[in-house]
């Protein structure tokens, strides 16, 4: 029997039934900030007061009551459990539910919200509570609009071994997640899109749905090998 090895990416999509805002809303803003404003270094440069105090209000957000891994960060969870080395999680969200959902296997390719990095040094340590606004030494552990995003040499290895590839939640627009299905359906794996509406990529199959509804499912199919 030869080894499924399954692919999944997921964007903010998979996280809005846990009450977090996704990027791309009717309105184009981000929590009521222009991409520009907050999401690249040259507002970093020019502006770190509002940079850091809107991503000091993510954070905490985060930390809210009612935000939590919901049933499809768990479905992914139990896959990962199931086909151990033969799954892989790529994620461009920069929260962390998937990481308290219970995945380990994860290249979080936009960085991590629970974290900070030194401008100079690159040390990254663990957020410890606000940024100070006016701080120019730390910033975001997030990969903003023109830095490259991290660990994509291993992500186009591990795509081009991929049997299975799944994108849940993701409207297809940011390069280089944009280009993941097709790098894997031209390395001959399945490609299945989740979302409650199509993106902008193509794939083999859609699957038209909330994510906690349809990621459970398909998790089932996978594990029951129903899918192939
Ligand atoms: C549901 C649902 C439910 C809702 N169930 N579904 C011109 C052409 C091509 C490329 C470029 C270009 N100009 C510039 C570029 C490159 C640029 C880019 O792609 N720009 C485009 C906007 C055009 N990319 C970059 O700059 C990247 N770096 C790079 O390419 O480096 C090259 C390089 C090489 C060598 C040296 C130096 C550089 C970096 C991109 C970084 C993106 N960062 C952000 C912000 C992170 C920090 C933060 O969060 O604040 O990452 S942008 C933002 O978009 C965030 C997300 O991860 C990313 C993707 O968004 P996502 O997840 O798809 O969310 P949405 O909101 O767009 O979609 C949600 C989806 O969910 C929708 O489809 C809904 O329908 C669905 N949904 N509810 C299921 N319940």
């Amino acid at each position: 029997m030869t080894m499924q090895t399954v692919v999944v990416l997921t964007g903010a999509g998979i996280s809005a039934e846990s009450g977090l805002s996704t990027f791309r809303g009717p309105d184009g803003l981000w929590e009521g900030h222009r991409v520009v404003d907050v999401a690249t270094p040259q507002a970093f440069d020019t502006d770190p007061v509002t940079v850091h105090r809107f991503y000091n209000r993510l954070r905490r957000r985060l930390r809210d009551d009612d935000v939590a891994p919901n049933a499809a960060h768990c479905a992914l969870a139990r896959l990962e459990r199931a086909l151990g080395r033969g799954f892989h999680l790529v994620t461009q969200n920069i929260d962390d539910l998937h990481q308290r959902a219970g995945n380990t296997q994860i290249t979080a390719m936009h960085g991590e919200l629970t974290k900070i990095r030194n401008v100079d040094t690159g040390d990254v340590l663990p957020w410890a509570g606000d940024v100070i606004e006016t701080d120019r030494q730390w910033r975001p552990h997030v990969v903003w609009f023109g830095e490259r995003t991290i660990g994509l040499e291993s992500v186009v290895e591990i795509l081009s071994t991929a049997s299975i590839f799944v994108a849940i939640g993701t409207s297809g627009t940011v390069h280089p997640a944009s280009q993941f299905a097709a790098i894997a359906k031209t390395a001959g794996a399945t490609t299945v899109e989740i979302n409650i509406e199509p993106s902008a990529v193509e794939f083999d199959y859609r699957v038209i749905g909330a994510a906690s509804e349809r990621v459970p499912e398909l998790v089932d199919q996978l594990i029951n090998g129903l899918v192939a």
